[in-house]
Order: structure tokens, then sequence, then C-alpha cells
């Protein structure tokens, strides 16, 4: 074997090593970040915004797998390069080694969750051993070597080479005998050696991967953590009671005739597992509630900042409302229905001395702003409008899970997310309009209203389906709204039939409706079309998801035999 690949293999061990090492230290704290993880988020932060729209297919969702891979196999490649750098210069390699060890650094320390100490020991720790990794490696299987000088050609530096022509060049002479010395291991030994060092990284990896997966809520996945508030975990006090309204604080369960009972139909109220999943962070900020506070500043006469007791020892709610995310394709699954449980936002406004005749004072628009610095944007008044717009800690009678923005987020009806739903919410800045927040700034469209859309559920595209009675049937969704009427068309638009529409939960709630179509034998276009509560249809013209949400009607073949 080449001593330059030994050398290989010996520095991209060692970057498996420190890989590993890393992932191991970060399951065990909660104050170190990911290394590979924080340098994909930095590069998508980097990355300027047109190139970011592109490469993120789905608004929200970064390309992140794709990226911590290429993330990790970059840095094993370049360690590997390093090492056969190290048999010329090992100065030159060392500084290589400190450079990839900084961007670590630097870009773990930047991550919202990561304490400076312990990060920076984690990440110095981890590189080290992954230098003793490759110098092992590199010892064991090659021998100590001298630097070689800048002359010498670089084929001359392996040890089998010796053997070829065989020259007594001193520096020839000097690697073929520290690679046949016994200082250094067979050829076996060293493969041995560095793949028992990148398993061990690997695994270390794994194991920590595992403990951090069984330690977060989400792992649990199936059994959220019950809500706590400061009311429900201390003696009920009369301010929490005495409530600025009566809204409950617990919805009855939905009533049955708000679902059809029909296979394929979507649940009424999404499972918080099965709720559509949309933000840029590679992995969920990971807050630690008692330490969480919410700050509300800017162009407000009464800055103030509230910890998660005070949040929810204020009056607080519990409300239907369908979160959908503007890059949702016409039929897609980007939607989904959640019962929050939050403060009103027009409270905690209040409360800083925001109220509606106090607008265009420069504070026309509500910035959210996330730990991670993302952030969403829309009209002050539509905070104060009248509509449930929630700073929301509960999700479905449970606390909100990890993904969708634990401990707090919030969620505005009538408002596409990316506008609106600031997932672990640690801000609400009050700026004027011109101010342009994430996605704006990547193309998409400023508002961010949902449009009404409606989606067929139980037919598929494609089937073929027996004639006699086919339920079509799905969910409409138009919050702030409602929902008001339904058709479907199995003709390809040329007639339209009433559906039934199950109870409506909420206007600013998704509706179940449902045709019981008889067919007959052929080839069919179903389409479906929805009617706001305003009494507008949906548009029939399709336009793409960005910039302001697809359009169009969701229209499916089928054939009946
Ligand atoms: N912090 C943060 N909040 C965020 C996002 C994000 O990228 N980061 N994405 C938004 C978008 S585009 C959508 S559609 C909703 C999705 O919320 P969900 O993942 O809980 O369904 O969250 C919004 N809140
Ligand atoms: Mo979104």
């Amino acid at each position: 074997m080449k001593t330059r690949t030994k050398a290989a293999i010996a520095g991209g061990a060692g970057a498996v090593v420190t890989f590993g090492a890393a992932e191991l230290i970060q399951s065990f704290s909660e104050a170190v970040p990911s290394i590979p993880v924080t340098v994909s988020q930095r590069i998508i932060e980097l990355t300027p915004g047109a190139l970011a729209t592109e490469a993120t297919q789905t608004v929200g969702t970064a390309a992140t797998p794709i990226l911590v891979t290429c993330v990790v196999i970059g840095t094993i490649v370049v360690s590997a390069l390093l090492a056969i750098l190290s048999l010329r210069s090992k100065i030159a390699a060392f500084a290589g080694a400190a450079a990839i060890g900084a961007v670590g650094l630097v870009s773990a320390l930047s991550d919202a969750a990561a304490v400076t100490g312990p990060t920076t020991l984690a990440v110095a720790g981890s590189v080290l051993l992954g230098l003793a990794a490759a110098g092992g490696l590199l010892v064991s299987g090659i021998g100590r070597t001298e630097e070689a000088p800048e002359s010498a050609p670089s084929e001359g530096a392996s040890a089998e080479g010796a053997s070829s022509e065989g020259g007594p060049e001193p520096f020839r002479g000097r690697m073929r005998e520290a690679g046949d010395s016994q200082m250094t291991v067979s050829r076996s030994s060293f493969i041995s050696l560095a793949g028992g060092a990148v398993v061990a990284g690997a695994a270390a990896a794994g194991v920590g991967r595992f403990i951090l997966g069984s330690g977060s809520s989400e792992a649990a996945g199936n059994a959220p953590a019950p809500l706590q508030t400061a009311s429900n975990t201390e003696a009920t006090d009369a301010e929490t009671t005495e409530g600025s309204d009566d809204a409950p604080q617990q919805l009855d369960p939905p009533p049955d005739d708000a679902s059809f009972d029909i296979e394929g139909m979507p649940e009424i109220i999404t499972p918080a597992a099965s709720f559509y999943l949309i933000d840029t962070a590679i992995s969920s900020p990971r807050i630690n509630r008692d330490n969480w506070t919410l700050s509300i500043s800017g162009a407000v006469d009464n800055p103030f900042e509230m910890t998660y007791d005070e949040l929810t020892s204020m009056p607080y709610r519990e409300s239907d409302v369908t979160l959908s995310c503007v890059s949702n394709e016409v039929g897609g699954g980007l939607v989904s229905h959640g019962r929050w449980t939050g403060v009103l936002l027009s409270d905690v406004l209040n409360e800083a001395g925001v109220s509606m005749d106090k607008l265009g004072r420069g504070n026309e628009q509500l910035v959210g702003r996330s730990v991670d610095g993302w952030e969403a944007g829309f009209k002050t008044d539509i905070a104060l409008d009248g509509r449930e717009a929630l700073v929301a800690f509960g999700l479905n009678g449970a606390e909100l899970p990890v993904k969708h923005g634990y401990p707090v987020r919030l969620v505005v009806p009538g408002l596409y997310g990316y506008v609106s739903a600031t997932k672990w919410l640690e801000e609400i800045e009050l700026t004027d309009w011109g101010y342009d927040v994430y996605w704006i700034q990547r193309g998409w469209s400023k508002e961010g209203p949902v449009l009404t859309q409606s989606r067929i559920d139980t037919v598929e595209g494609g089937d073929e389906l027996e004639a006699g009675t086919v339920n079509i049937g799905g969910v409409a969704w138009a919050p702030t709204r409602g929902i008001e009427r339904v058709e479907v068309s199995t003709d390809g638009g040329d007639s339209w039939n009433d559906a039934e529409l199950a109870t409506q939960l909420d206007d600013d709630a998704w509706r179940q409706y449902l045709y019981e179509w008889n067919a007959e034998p052929g080839e069919y276009t179903i389409q479906v079309r929805a009617t706001d509560g305003n009494g507008d249809t949906q548009t029939e013209d399709e336009a793409a998801p960005i910039p302001s949400g697809a359009t169009g009607y969701h229209t499916i073949e089928v054939s009946v035999a």
C-alpha cells in the first residue's frame, strides 16, 4: 500500500473519530450543539437568497440531510488530503487541521443553544482526539518520517515504491527503511487499526444520536408531554380564572358530525406526530423552558420580557386553527389542523402598550423572531383585528413538540406559516413595514394570506374503481373566512355537484366534505372547488406556489370498471 494511501486513510479515520467524539459529547450536553449540523446551518444562512430559494424546493425546508452529509464527507476528504500533506509539511497539515477545527468551533458557537466553555472544550477535545488517532495511524502505518524536503518527488514517498526501481536515493531509502522497520505494523494490521478507528468513531456518533433521540420528547413521539402551565401546576388563582374574556381553556371534543368516517379522510384534528413539518432548522433548537424568555421589543411604549410561567399565568384558551404552508402544491399535504393552546397575541401586545389606535408609528409590522434567528412578519393590525392569533404553548392538549416550536410559537389564523408562525419564539419586535423577513428576502410575497383551497383525499389519481357508489371526499379550508360550499365535478369541470359538508369546527378550521358519486364504467376527471364564507369561490387559474401560494382546482383522473 502506498504511503500516501495510508496517510489518506489515517487522515480520514481521524476525521471520523473527531465527528464521533463530538456527536457523543453533544448527546450528553444540551450546551453543546452538533458540529456538522451547525456548520450546515451556517452554510444555509450564508447562502444568498436566490440560491436558497432554488435549493429549497419548499419554502422553509432546507436541503438538510444532504447538506449535513456533504459537510461530513467533505471534512473527511479534506482531512485525508491534509494527512498526505503532512508527509511533506507537518506545519501546513496542522495549520489545515486547526483551520477546520476553527470553522467547526465558530459555527458551533454561533448556535443558539451553544454555551461557550463546554462547546469550545468539546470541539477542541474532539479535534485533538481525531488528530491523535490520525497521528497514531500515520506512525504505525508509515513510521516516523523526517519532514520531506519540498523538492522530494512525491511518488518517492511510497514505501512499496522502493521495490519497483529502487535506486538508492537517500529519501527513498529512508522511507523504505521506515516502511520495513519494526516500528510499523503490517499492512493488514494497519487496515485493522484504521478500520477500528472508523468503526469506533461511527459507533460513538451512532450512540450519541441514539441517546439524543431517546432523550428528546419527539422520540417519545406518540406520547406527547402533558401541558404544563403556571395555573395548572400551582393552585389556580383568581387572575387566571377571571380571564379578560370567557374563551374556554379547553375545547369540547369535536362533535361526531365534524367528520365523515370514510377511508382516506384525514383526521379532523391532525395528531401531532403526523402534523406537517416545515422549517429551516437542520435540527430543532432545544430550549430549556425554565431559562426561556419572550421579549416584546421595538416600537412599543412598554417593552418587556416575560418568562414561561408569566406567559402561562395570563388568560389562555384553546383554539382550532388550520395551518398551511405557502409552498403547498394544489392537492398537497403541507396543511394540518391543530388545537392550539395559547395566550391571545393581542393580550400580550396590549401589555406592551400596542393597540389599534396607536399603529402607524413605525410599528406596522410584527416580527416574530426565533432563537435560531429565523423571522416571520405580518401587519400588526392582523394581531389586533379580533382573530384568535395566539402565542401558543400547546398543541392538541399537550406541550408543543420540539419540532413544532417548543416551548412557544406563534399561530395566526389566515396567514401562511412563512409570514406568521414563528416556532421557538423568543422575541416579538414591532417595526415598520419596510423591513423584510427571511422568506421575503428570498422572493416570496410580503403579506401571505391563506388562499381558499380544497383537496380530494378519499380517491387518488390513477385509481381503478368499481362501478357503484364512490365516496369522493376530503378537506377544504379558508381560515378566518370559513367554508360555505364545496362542489365536486366528475367530468373535468363541465358540471358541478354540491358536496355534503361536515359541521365546521371553526371558521379558522378546515372542513370535510363528501360527495357520494354513482359511478358508471368509464374514464373520469374529478375536480373539487370550495367557496369561502364571503361567497368567493377559489380561483380556477393555476399558479405555482411561489410567490403567493398555489392556485387551481385539485384534479385527478380515475377509471371505473
Ligand atoms: N423558527 C422557525 N419557525 C418557522 C419556520 C422556520 O423555518 N423557522 N418555518 C415556518 C413555515 S414556512 C411554516 S409553513 C410553519 C410550519 O409549522 P410546522 O412545522 O409546525 O407545521 O412554521 C413556520 N415557522
Ligand atoms: Mo411554509
